[in-house]
């Protein structure tokens, strides 16, 4: 496949979060069939559609020849590296990254929906999208319409040396 934009969310809430955030983005960057790997600032978030401890989250966006399941598959195995558990739905977790956008895909399938159904509702999908993408168009809306529908959910940068 020829290569394509995609934008990557990853999320933490169980152990050090931001150190596994940290990780986690060195790892893409690292994959065979990924390439110019740039991550946005880290954020402290409030769990939305659950609850537990506070998550981190970050997107980063990446270029990539592979296709959408061989990406997915990446991304479950980096999880699983971090001893990702699913005991229940939205249960807190080491490490959770969902493939949000790629360029030119559309799908519905068992496995695998992109873009992804609720990014364009959550402050802490957006806000750092926002910094790597601020010109970008959702199917929804711009980011910030979006952003300004969701400005109940509490969001915070973390500082970075
Ligand atoms: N799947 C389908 N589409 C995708 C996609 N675009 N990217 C399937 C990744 N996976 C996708 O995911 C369940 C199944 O979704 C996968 O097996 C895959 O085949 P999962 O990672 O096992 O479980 P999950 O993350 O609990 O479910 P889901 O539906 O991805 O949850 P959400 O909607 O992403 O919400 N609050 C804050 N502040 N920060 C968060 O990061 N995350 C969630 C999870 C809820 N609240 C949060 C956060
Ligand atoms: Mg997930």
């Amino acid at each position: 496949m020829k290569s394509v934009t995609a934008y990557i969310g990853l999320g933490a809430n169980l152990g050090d979060s931001a150190a596994t955030i940290q990780a986690a983005l060195s790892e893409l960057a690292a994959q065979p069939g990924i390439a110019d790997c740039t991550a946005s600032p880290l954020y402290r978030t409030v769990p939305i559609d659950t609850d537990g401890p506070l998550f981190i989250n970050a997107v980063a966006r990446i270029h990539t020849t592979l296709e959408p399941l061989a990406l997915l598959d990446l991304l479950q195995t980096i999880e699983n590296a971090h001893h990702r558990e699913r005991p229940y739905r939205y249960a807190p977790r080491t490490l959770d990254l969902d493939l949000l956008l790629m360029d030119g895909i559309e799908m519905h399938g068992e496995r695998l929906t992109v873009p992804h159904p609720r990014a364009h509702e959550r402050a802490f999908v957006l806000r750092p999208l926002q910094d790597l993408a601020p010109d970008l168009i959702l199917a929804q809306g711009s980011l910030s319409a979006l952003l300004a529908a969701c400005a109940d959910q509490a969001i915070q940068r973390l500082d970075t040396v």
